[in-house]
């Protein structure tokens, strides 16, 4: 049936009305349903082999535009909407987001599902399906507040599935309920999200802000993503989930291959589990029981089985975010996981006498991370640097027992949201010019570099980028009440607050700059800097980090003399929707976390892709930007990995040395702390920064801050030679192809997965 006419009988259907009578919140209820029909009848995809991609956070976003560009029907329905005076701009914005991700590494899931469909793959997310996500951020006071974050209405992407299992605690059974959001790929067929809930589930539990009984467990186990974990009842929760998380995932996995009529004895040949970090870790040993203990199978016959299904990625060389729970922990929540646990940890005391390769440590700690590497076949990193480092540092031993199980996988981003759908005026233009190839063949993007010293191509990228300038400005009003000037450079830095990530780095040289102006140095050019981050609520330096930056938004953007040349901006609440408008809008994007801290980073290769030049570290996916671009199109300072990892090793890194010795240093950390600023600002929070720079600083912010004025003062400078500006813009875009999401799943299918 024709579009037109399919939306005009379901608008008649659910409201009695014609499409131009329906409110933009009514379209989108139709747009959804006719979206959901569509998909219904698209192929389930399948073979001989399944992938299952288990993990806490897939941070999916908005769905609709994406799905619609799956379908193939956006542009299609666009022009129906607009025959009939509606805008489908609009009817997005009806869609309330789900925040069931932190960042990066929820994100990476979402767009890895959407290739895996794309690559017509069979694979299917497991997760969970939080209630609230994560937190909603607001500002009062200049600080952050947690809200919850309530997605879920009455029509959406869930569909309710009808299949239930048992979850059984130290403390009691529960029951899930199952819910599935289709994925569907790029002109493909598709795939499941399955997202599990808790039957007994109770909303009215949450108090004021994001407080809640965290004790109350089969009330509150899929209320929140990442509940404050700073106590024993949070860290406690925490394992309840990931628990109940995996005993679904697992349940479910053993139903499907039983109902294919699949010898569970020959598991690793039609199934591969993908472990996306530690968090869905148990399901290593919950496999195993359920072999054992309901499926006849010796001991030795589900390690081995199971052993060959799982293989585990790690995103992060954070020692506190590789988790080690606490056997005490495990025995109350899980204790019929413990004897498991135990015996896999036996076996491996018995074959290897070196203590940091142990799964249960002295303190009787369960290393999660360690466990997947003796009974998964696989180990990957994010990013070759990451990898590499994984190999020669964190990982050595385990490397120098399975050299053969490490591999690296280097992320990518789904080119459908970060290109098709956020910016379709590039997107013509590289229809345009290269045409439509590169949108399953993200390769051909190079061809984009034939037009390098074509002056039509280079000035309407450069027109792209000023009318998303000016898009990003008309929404930062509407929505932060703030006047920012297209013309001024746009200085980005959107990625979860952390000091390794180094957001006061950036704050240090507003700061620096702000006092130039002061001084009477001026920019050629007005600077907007721009922030987006949440962080998370027990981390209290991060907060202040945040407070920091509003104190100085405060002050910069109030002050007559100083705002003409800058302004600072930290949008409220970013998430996926957000990231939408600012990347597009971006000229410089920054990425300057401490060298050896970031695994990857994604968002690098996000602003690359929509034509932004990077300013970073030698630090994760960087290092590939850098080696694909070229020095002359990224802007790279600060220490190498090798040598931070000396100074961690030395311990020998004093940042009150670097603070004595420099007076840029010295002028600009001690402004935190001034009157200017407290007056504005609130005394505990900044003094405690301060302090935390001066005295540790432990993710090195000082080391670097020199160099990174300087390179950053390069880059504002060279933003005025235009012509060769406009051309760094097109090779990043002409190079971004390397980072597609889908070739990052073609490599795991073939070094990993083996599907087809
Ligand atoms: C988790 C936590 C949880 C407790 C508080 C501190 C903390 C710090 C870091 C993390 C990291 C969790 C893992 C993660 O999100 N890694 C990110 O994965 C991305 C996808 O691979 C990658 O691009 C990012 O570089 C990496 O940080």
């Amino acid at each position: 049936m024709a579009l037109e006419t399919e939306l005009t009988e379901l608008t008649k259907k659910l409201y009695g009305k014609t499409i131009k009578a329906c409110s933009n919140a009514q379209l989108y209820d139709a747009v959804l349903q006719l979206t959901k029909d569509r998909m219904d009848s698209a192929k389930l995809l399948d073979g001989k082999r399944k992938v299952y991609y288990i993990s806490m956070e897939f941070l999916i976003g908005k769905l609709l535009s994406n799905n619609l560009i799956n379908l193939g029907i956006y542009n299609e329905l666009a022009e129906v909407l607009k025959a009939n005076g509606k805008d489908i701009c609009k009817i997005e914005d009806a869609e309330p987001e789900p925040s069931l991700g932190n960042g990066g590494l929820g994100r990476l899931a979402a767009c890895f599902l959407d290739s895996i469909a794309t690559l017509g793959l069979p694979g299917d997310g497991i997760g969970l399906n939080y209630h609230y996500g994560l937190f909603k951020q607001v500002f009062r006071k200049k600080l952050q507040n947690a809200e919850k974050n309530d997605w879920i209405e009455e029509n959406s992407w869930l569909r309710k599935t009808g299949t239930t299992f048992k979850v059984k605690f130290g403390c009691g059974t529960v029951t899930s309920v199952l819910y599935d959001i289709d994925v569907i790929g790029y002109e493909n067929g598709k795939n499941k999200l399955h997202l599990f809930d808790i039957k007994t589930i109770d909303e009215s539990l949450v108090q004021k802000g994001i407080t809640f009984d965290k004790k109350a467990v089969d009330k509150n186990l899929t209320l929140f993503l990442y509940p404050d974990d700073s106590d024993v009842d949070g860290n406690l929760l925490r394992i309840y989930q990931e628990y109940f998380m995996v005993s679904n995932g697992a349940q479910l996995i053993i139903a499907e291959e039983k109902a294919k009529g699949h010898d569970l004895h020959k598991l690793d040949k039609h199934v591969a589990i993908q472990i996306n970090d530690t968090h869905p870790s148990m399901v290593i040993p919950e496999l195993i029981r359920i072999l054992t203990k309901k499926e006849g199978f010796t001991m030795d016959e589900a390690i081995k089985v199971v052993s060959k299904t799982c293989a585990y990625t790690n995103h992060t060389i954070l020692a506190e975010a590789l988790e080690k729970w606490p056997l005490d922990y495990l025995k109350e929540v899980v204790p019929q996981l413990v004897p498991i646990i135990k015996e896999l940890d036996k076996r491996i005391k018995a074959k290897y006498s070196d203590p940091t390769v142990q799964i249960i440590d002295k303190q009787k700690r369960v290393h999660m991370a360690h466990m997947d590497i003796h009974y998964g076949f696989s180990v990957n990193g994010v990013a070759a640097i990451h990898t590499e480092i994984l190999k020669d540092t964190e990982l050595n031993n385990f490397y120098k027992l399975y050299p053969k199980k490490f591999n690296n996988k280097t992320n990518g981003i789904t080119f459908r949201r970060w290109l098709m759908a956020c910016n379709p005026e590039l997107t013509a233009l590289l229809d345009e010019t290269i045409g439509t190839e590169y949108k399953k063949d993200a390769f051909q993007l190079e061809k984009l570099l034939e037009y390098k010293d074509d002056k039509k191509v280079l000035d309407r990228i450069a027109n792209i980028k000023k009318a998303k300038k000016v898009a990003l400005a008309e929404y930062l009003k509407k929505n932060e009440k703030v006047d920012i000037d297209p013309e001024s450079i746009y200085d980005i830095q959107i990625k979860r607050m952390h000091e390794y990530k180094r957001q006061q780095m950036n704050a240090l040289y507003i700061i620096h700059k702000y006092l130039e102006i002061k001084g009477g140095k001026t920019p050629k050019r007005p600077i907007t800097f721009i922030f987006g981050a949440k962080a998370a609520p027990a981390y209290i330096i991060a907060q202040d980090i945040i407070h920091l930056i509003l104190v100085l938004s405060d002050i910069v953007n109030n002050d007559p003399e100083v705002s003409k040349y800058m302004k600072v901006v930290m949008v409220e609440n970013y998430n996926v929707t957000y990231a939408e408008k600012l990347i597009p809008a971006c000229d410089i994007s920054e990425q300057i976390s401490l060298a050896s801290k970031e695994a990857s980073g994604t968002g690098n290769m996000k602003f690359m892709l929509n034509g932004a030049v990077t300013l970073g570290t030698s630090d994760g996916a960087n290092v590939e930007i850098n080696e694909l671009v070229g020095y002359e199109n990224i802007y790279i300072f600060g220490e190498k990995s090798d040598t931070v990892i000396e100074h961690y090793a030395k311990a020998d890194y004093v940042s009150k040395d670097f603070y004595n010795k420099s007076k840029v240093i010295k002028e600009a950390v001690d402004f935190i702390v001034s009157d200017e600023v407290i007056k504005k600002g609130n005394k505990k929070n900044l003094t405690r920064l301060y302090n935390e720079l001066l005295n540790k600083d432990w993710f090195m912010t000082l080391l670097d801050l020199e160099d990174y004025i300087k390179v950053k003062d390069k880059a504002f400078k060279d933003y005025e030679k235009r012509t060769e500006w406009k051309k760094k813009a097109l090779v990043n875009i002409a190079k971004a192809g390397f980072f597609s999401s889908d070739r990052t799943i073609a490599e795991y299918n073939r070094d990993i997965w083996k599907l087809k």
